[in-house]
């Protein structure tokens, strides 16, 4: 694992009882589980989200990320369109979520917004990462580019990382094995990490 960077790390493994969301990069960003059970994934346990179901991030400020550069990246498999990952408030943050049979990933301040956006299908699981470099973001799925845009926006605010949500507008569906960086990742580095989970095609 590339440590340089890296602030959470969420391999999903049960480790300090069913409740608690281990950081295992050694930060002690640990989240709480509300609702989403572990089962037997594809990368050994992953993490089960019904409707309303979602993990709080503490630690939380970590994510702020500014006008900086930063990555995330993870497993999905959609189950049911809706939130799959926050850090927002009305005024600036970012979002992931599945909406008409796509994924967006979206970034706002008080005076500007971006999308990306890439279809995807319910019931296939995807390796997800987003990046922006110098105030550009990438959204990347199984390491392929599917869009890119301007995001050199402010996202700094005072909520809480949330995976799913606490009200139906969460997803359902596994999320599994979440990256994040504070710095940017190339796409070699979003190849090799999805690589060392699925091979070299
Ligand atoms: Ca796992």
């Amino acid at each position: 694992m590339d440590r340089d960077g890296l602030i959470a790390f969420y391999p999903m493994e049960e480790k300090k009882g069913s409740i608690l969301l281990v950081d295992e990069s050694k930060n002690g960003n640990d989240g709480r589980i509300y609702g989403p059970t572990r089962i037997d994934g594809n990368i050994s346990q992953a993490l089960a989200f019904d409707i309303g179901d979602h993990v709080e991030v503490r630690g939380h400020s970590k994510f702020n990320f500014d006008l900086d550069d930063f990555a995330s990246c993870f497993f999905l498999l959609p189950q049911e369109e809706g939130t799959v990952l926050q850090k927002s408030d009305n005024e600036s943050g970012y979002e992931i979520r599945i909406e008409d049979s796509k994924i967006k990933a979206s970034f706002w301040d008080d005076v500007g917004s971006t999308q990306l956006e890439a279809g995807i299908s319910i019931g296939e699981e995807y390796f997800i990462a987003v990046v922006r470099e110098a105030g550009n973001a990438r959204l990347y799925i199984n390491s392929k580019l599917r869009d890119l845009g301007d995001a050199e926006l402010e996202l700094t605010n005072t909520e809480p990382l949330l995976l799913g949500d606490m009200t139906d507008e969460g997803f359902s569906g596994i999320l599994d094995e979440i990256y994040f960086y504070d710095r940017n990742l190339s796409q070699r580095e979003v190849r090799n990490i999805y690589q060392k989970y699925v091979g070299t095609p």
